[in-house]
């Protein structure tokens, strides 16, 4: 059985976003997020030793990282949906953003989180900073240029990885012109499968406000 080690209020919540949508079965073990640190529970690192979620496990496999999580289920559990074929020049863009997501647009999102917290709002880097949330948000934003979707305008893991980024960006980037990210956003949300993960995943404070 397909298990989410799911925390609340995290990336997890994507991979519950898909999993309602291939409709198969699978379960949820939830952990909560402590509530002065806001890190995972130590109970997390026993199902893997970097205590981060999401993990799935599944048989003797267990998976970290949501973009690989995301191919993991859509390889073994897709049954051709939502992955453009093997070997197509459709799939290198699909694998391209499902690693751009955590390899390149969390980076200055997680700057900005982090470095707001230092007594100064660590001023000096702000800049700096503020030019790499432009340059990534503003790749996304002009990637979706008269489509809905990242991949071929077709729903696909890589839409799935990249809501998160979607997700945050306006919270830790406000103020930024980026229509069609907020399209692309709301699109998401307007999903009946992923209204359903938010119902089973439960407190999720990036989703529809
Ligand atoms: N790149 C990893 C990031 C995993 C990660 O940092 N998860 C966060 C939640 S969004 C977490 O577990 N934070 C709790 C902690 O660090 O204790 C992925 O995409 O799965």
């Amino acid at each position: 059985m397909l298990t989410v080690h799911h925390l609340n209020d995290s990336r997890s919540q994507r991979v519950l976003w898909l999993l309602e949508e291939l409709g198969i079965d699978y379960k949820i073990e939830f952990y909560q997020r402590d509530a002065e640190t806001n890190l995972a529970p130590p109970a997390l690192e026993a199902i893997h030793p970097l205590g981060k979620s999401p993990v799935l496990t599944d048989g003797d496999n267990t998976i970290i990282e949501s973009g690989a999580i995301i191919d993991y289920i859509l390889r073994h559990y897709g049954n051709g949906r939502f992955m453009p074929k093997p070997g197509t020049a459709s799939h290198e863009q699909y694998l391209m953003w499902l690693h751009y997501a955590e390899g390149s647009a969390m980076l200055p999102l997680m700057l900005r989180m982090y470095t707001s917290r230092l007594p100064d709002g660590g001023e000096a880097l702000q800049p700096r900073i503020n030019d790499e949330l432009n340059r990534h948000l503003g790749y996304m934003n002009s990637a979706l240029e008269g489509a809905e979707w990242f991949v071929d305008n077709t729903l696909t893991g890589a839409d799935f990885q990249l809501s998160f980024v979607a997700e945050i960006a306006p919270l830790l980037h406000p103020g930024a012109e980026l229509p069609n990210l907020d399209a692309f956003r709301a699109r998401i949300h307007a999903r009946p499968a992923y209204k359903a993960a938010l119902e089973k995943g439960g407190v999720y404070s990036f989703g529809p406000g």
